[in-house]
């Protein structure tokens, strides 16, 4: 065997180097923020073996390039850089399953998170009483008050309607601060969402109540550094996630979005039509493309705006982007009218054949949109 390529024999010692706990902070334009959370974290965790990954979405300040840094001085620091990708879900999912410690924590970079409380959320994991630790703002000793009454509002209502439809039973399913168990978090993986920004009511919701919780409280801090990244999108990510729970994954908030713009299409179509027979005095062939025109772009540009934000195109992709989109939805009137044909061929019912044309058609434009106009890079 070729001396280079031979295997290292293993040696029992290296054992006690092995991190027990891998925290996993995502990040984006955190830069001022990540050499205070070290030091933090360092002195919260003696007498641990832990590591930090940074999970970084390429911040356009350079926010991978200070963890870098870090890194580069000492081991138990790694930094995770995404290109073309964003979400806050997606980033913690990856630095779970990138780093290989028995527990991984979650929390944010900005400080808000108090890491005086990792070693016992690790310690109850470890004594086996948890699968999942939370640091809780809702419970006796925690609190929020660096919220203004706006979030506070939106938080509590968020909450309530998590607890009543997905029957969640913890006091603050929306924290973004939690210690899981690597084995369940890998047995729940594949279910997860990676979009938005609510993973630990994902892992909840999904669990479906078989993962032994127990709740710690903490004080919810200011933001040191940086600017927040919730927008009101958030509310959007977070009936997207509910109703894909509530639905058992059936229906997605995308597919949902996407027939929603739909309908706005209908409305835009008819709008066009008129204008352009009435006020226009166009022909009706041509007014009834000009309508279809329209609507095929408006559809495109609110599909960017809403169903596809995280995927949203720009610049010149822009062009591409829409000429795809017509010809995707040229071919999907086809199969809309196709399919409304058959159905009344068999059954002549207007409404029920133009219902499942249209159902057709929506499907069909859904799915081929996903290929090819925001297709994931
Ligand atoms: N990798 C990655 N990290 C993100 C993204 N969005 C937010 N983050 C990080 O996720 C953590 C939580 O985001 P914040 O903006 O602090 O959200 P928040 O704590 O609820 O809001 P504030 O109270 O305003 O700070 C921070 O460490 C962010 O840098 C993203 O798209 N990708
Ligand atoms: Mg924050």
């Amino acid at each position: 065997m070729n001396e280079a390529i031979r295997p290292v024999p293993e040696s029992p010692g290296q054992d006690t180097a092995q991190p027990i706990l891998s925290i996993v902070v995502p990040t984006f334009n955190e830069r001022d923020n990540v050499s205070a959370l070290y030091g933090k974290l360092e002195a919260a965790l003696k007498g641990v073996a832990w590591e930090v990954v940074f999970v970084d979405d390429n911040s356009p300040d350079g926010t991978w390039d200070v963890v870098r840094a870090r890194a580069r001085r000492d081991g138990r620091v790694r930094c995770i850089r995404r290109i073309g990708r964003r979400g806050l879900s997606g980033a913690c999912i990856e630095g779970i399953l990138a780093s290989s410690a028995p527990f991984a924590a979650v929390m944010d970079a900005d400080l808000q998170h108090d890491e005086t409380q990792l070693p016992k959320m690790l310690s109850l994991l470890q004594s086996g009483e948890a699968e999942l630790v939370i640091g809780s703002r809702y419970i006796e000793g925690g609190s929020a008050d660096s919220f203004n009454r706006h979030r506070a509002g939106a938080s509590a209502l968020a909450t309530e309607v998590a607890k009543r439809v997905l029957s969640v039973q913890v006091a603050d399913p929306m924290s973004g601060f939690f210690m899981i168990r690597r084995d369940r978090f890998e047995q729940l993986a594949p279910e997860l969402s990676t979009q938005g920004f609510k993973i630990l009511l994902d892992v909840i919701a999904t669990a479906r109540g078989e993962l032994r919780t127990v709740e710690v409280p903490f004080t919810f801090g200011s933001r040191l550094h940086g600017e927040s990244k919730l927008d009101s999108m958030v509310a959007l990510d977070f009936l997207g996630l509910v109703l894909a729970k509530f639905t058992n994954d059936v229906i997605s908030l995308r597919f949902l979005l996407f027939a929603m713009v739909g309908g706005t299409g209908l409305l835009v179509h008819l709008g066009t039509l008129f204008v352009a027979l009435r006020v226009l005095e166009f022909p009706f062939p041509e007014a009834q493309a000009a309508g279809a025109l329209v609507a095929m772009t408006t559809n495109f540009i609110l599909n960017n705006f809403l169903t596809y934000r995280d995927q949203r195109l720009k610049g010149f992709a822009i062009l591409r982007g829409l000429l795809a989109f017509y010809l995707v939805c040229s071919v999907g009137l086809l199969a809309n009218v196709g399919v409304a044909f058959s159905v009344y061929d068999q059954e002549p019912i207007w409404w029920l054949a133009g219902a499942a044309g249209a159902l057709m058609g929506v499907v069909w434009n859904y799915a081929m949109s996903g290929l090819f106009v925001w297709r994931k890079r």
